[in-house]
């Protein structure tokens, strides 16, 4: 039996360990990015690492998250981060120069390589064929600095596409039918590899996006072949050198299968709150929507606002609703103003924003009290937008242009032609917005540039051997890290200043929670099964152990979260089932006795509930490579431990 490509590349990166799935794999990055958000903690964790520059092939710094720039938190990280860029020896991507992913596929993705991203969404570039994946800033810093990124060896579901998209029928449809077929854990443990004789009648475009939103499955990556498809768009980019070409063998295993017949296909849409609660458009047809948004780092690309522009040419958008645009890129923007896309969505009435993620992330633009939203991004989870009570659904550029004008949810088809976007053989290449890195010679001399906002890092002790408190929150299944650490204009700012930011944590959940958490000194969470499904910001697991959280308790635990956790020195626990999970109630006082030694002992952890008078045994499944992390208090603690014995 042949070889499938996502192992082709992993073993070709290969640090450690063997590709058996279930086990702990150590890989070697070759490219890392960072966006602002994230940013700022993962620089000062490369600084506290203390390497003077990054060891890696390409490594780039991105401004696309917080842009609002209210007051001058903002801009002092956007100064920070250009300072940090320059000198640890990193492409500076300034703001205004669009989304990290977007960007990152149009001038540095390269078939076969590894990226390693402080950003869920990292995966995008698995659309040319690289094993791409999101992790938290300090596996990033560590990445930077040369380190393997660990992991435990995903299994390698197969995907195989059949037959041809229809008209008005585009990436985001396979996307969220894989949504509505295997839901928010779907791709938990899993690498996502398309294959099949579809795959050729998708551009990358429509790949990225498919390989971007796999995020939402859970999944570790999702990966496309660098085939003809792949070359056509890095020689739009002026790449042509960065080509390769890298598939599945034709025999190649899977260690699960499951096949989408592209004819069979139709618009679909996803439902508030979840990106997996998807029905076909026409089901959902006639609803009044207020805003519609095309944009964010899923769908933002020059066919995406091409479409858009299309469907809006000569007509207004529906008086009821605002209209918003956020080209992925200043290449895009630059290409849709060339092709006078621009000018047909600006007539038509489009609200026309920055570059930048921007209403993704609740940075601005929150939709009206009790509204319908419908959007081209990747997360509708409640409260995301920045209003509470608006409704989002997550839809095509396709359906999104069509609702724009008509003023209800809109099955595309009912457009008529489907317009025929040829990509551009060649697109206008400006990279000013790309700032080198200094050479190694001037870098002594740069000067790291810190505003007010930007407080030094935590620092934590090694874990007790006793740990006991009260359960300061529990919750259900599917709780996401916007839950416990918002993001949107209020918090985002506060990405660099934890003290400040720990406030915020689970505010959208029980407002009293940070200071419940800071009263009790010590503590613990309980969660239901996907705990911390979402985005990769570190924040999450952070921010809960700077107000005292000793460990969390879970049916199961998203990937990211789990390693950020473990990084940040907090246990996650697996409970054995939910009536395990029923034994344990908010406020109930926790003790759980010799904790190094039992998670050294075996996979097993006894914590006694005092409360109730009984004990509850819980699993954890720590790798060795993560014990001595979680022993030592988190993984910076670790290096240090390390370092000093080397
Ligand atoms: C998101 O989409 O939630 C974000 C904001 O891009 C996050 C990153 C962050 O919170 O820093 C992500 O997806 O990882
Ligand atoms: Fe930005 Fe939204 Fe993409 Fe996150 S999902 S990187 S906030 S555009």
């Amino acid at each position: 039996m042949g070889t499938n490509l996502a192992r082709k590349i992993l073993s070709a990166h290969l640090a450690e360990g063997e590709l058996t799935p279930g086990t702990q794999i150590a890989i070697k990055i070759d490219q890392t990015l960072t966006q602002d958000a994230s940013g700022t903690a993962a620089y000062l964790q490369f600084e506290a690492i203390g390497l003077p520059r990054v060891k890696t092939e390409v490594s780039v710094s991105y401004v696309d998250h917080n842009m609002l720039q209210m007051g001058f938190e903002n801009a002092d990280d956007h100064r920070f981060l250009q300072s940090t860029a320059h000198k640890f020896g990193l492409f500076f991507s300034r703001p205004g120069n669009g989304i990290c992913h977007q960007v990152h596929a149009e001038r540095f993705a390269v078939p076969g390589k590894t990226l390693l991203g402080s950003d869920s969404h990292t995966p995008l570039c698995g659309g040319l064929g690289m094993i791409a994946i999101g992790a938290g800033g300090l596996d990033v810093a560590v990445a930077m600095g040369g380190g393997a990124f660990y992991l435990i060896m995903p299994k390698i579901l197969g995907v195989k596409l059949t037959g041809h998209l229809q008209p008005w029928v585009s990436g985001k449809d396979v996307i969220l039918e894989m949504l509505r077929r295997l839901s928010v854990k779907g791709g938990v443990g899993r690498i996502i590899e398309y294959t099949g004789p579809g795959v050729e009648s998708l551009g990358v475009i429509d790949r990225t996006t498919i390989t971007n939103m796999g995020a939402e499955l859970g999944a570790t990556t999702s990966i496309f072949p660098s085939d003809e498809q792949t070359r056509l768009y890095l020689e739009a980019q002026g790449r042509g050198e960065s080509w390769s070409a890298w598939s599945a063998d034709p025999d190649a295993e899977y260690d699960e299968l499951l096949e989408i017949n592209l004819d069979e296909l139709e618009p679909l849409i996803a439902q508030p709150h979840m990106p997996d609660n998807v029905v076909p458009v026409r089901e959902v047809a006639g609803i009044p929507v207020q805003q519609v948004s095309v944009g964010s780092c899923t769908n933002s690309s020059y066919r995406d606002l091409s479409i858009v522009a299309y469907v809006l040419k000569g007509k207004a958008v529906h008086p009821n609703l605002s209209f918003t645009v956020s080209p992925g890129s200043k290449q895009v923007y630059a290409t849709v103003a060339r092709t006078g896309a621009l000018a047909d969505m600006i007539d038509a009435g489009a609200r026309m924003l920055e570059s930048a993620c921007g209403p993704c992330v609740g940075m601005g633009m929150a939709p009206p009290s009790n509204s319908v939203a419908v959007r081209s991004f990747n997360r509708n989870f409640e409260g995301r937008s920045g209003t509470k009570d608006a409704k989002v659904y997550l839809a095509s550029p396709e359906t999104c242009a069509a609702t724009a004008i008509t003023g209800v949810i809109t099955d595309p088809r009912d457009l008529g032609d489907y317009p025929d976007i040829a990509m551009p053989v060649r697109f206008d290449i400006n990279d000013t917005m790309i700032i080198p890195p200094a050479t190694e010679s001037e870098a002594d001399s740069v000067e790291i540039l810190r505003g007010p906002n930007i407080k030094p890092l935590p620092r934590f002790g090694q874990l007790e051997n006793t740990i006991s408190g009260e359960v300061v929150l529990k919750v259900g299944d599917n709780i996401t890290t916007d839950h416990i650490s918002p993001a949107g204009a209020k918090v985002l700012p506060l990405r660099s200043n934890l003290p400040a930011l720990a406030e915020f944590t689970f505010e959208r959940v029980d407002k009293t929670f940070a200071s419940r958490a800071r009263e009790a000194v010590s503590g613990f969470i309980v969660g239901g099964s996907n705990y911390g499904q979402g985005s990769a910001r570190e924040q999450a697991a952070l921010a809960p152990r700077y107000l005292g959280i000793k460990a969390v308790m879970a049916i199961s635990f998203a990937r990211i979260h789990r390693s950020n956790l473990i990084n940040f020195g907090l246990v996650p626990l697996i409970f054995h089932s939910q009536d395990d999970y029923n034994l344990i109630d908010q406020a109930d006082r926790l003790e759980i006795k010799n904790v190094r030694e039992q998670l050294r002992a075996g996979s097993e952890v006894v914590v006694r509930n005092l409360t109730k008078g009984l004990e509850v045994t819980l699993s954890h499944n720590l790798s060795g490579h993560e014990l001595e992390i979680l022993l030592d208090g988190g993984l910076l603690n670790h290096l240090k431990v390390q370092a000093a014995n080397n």
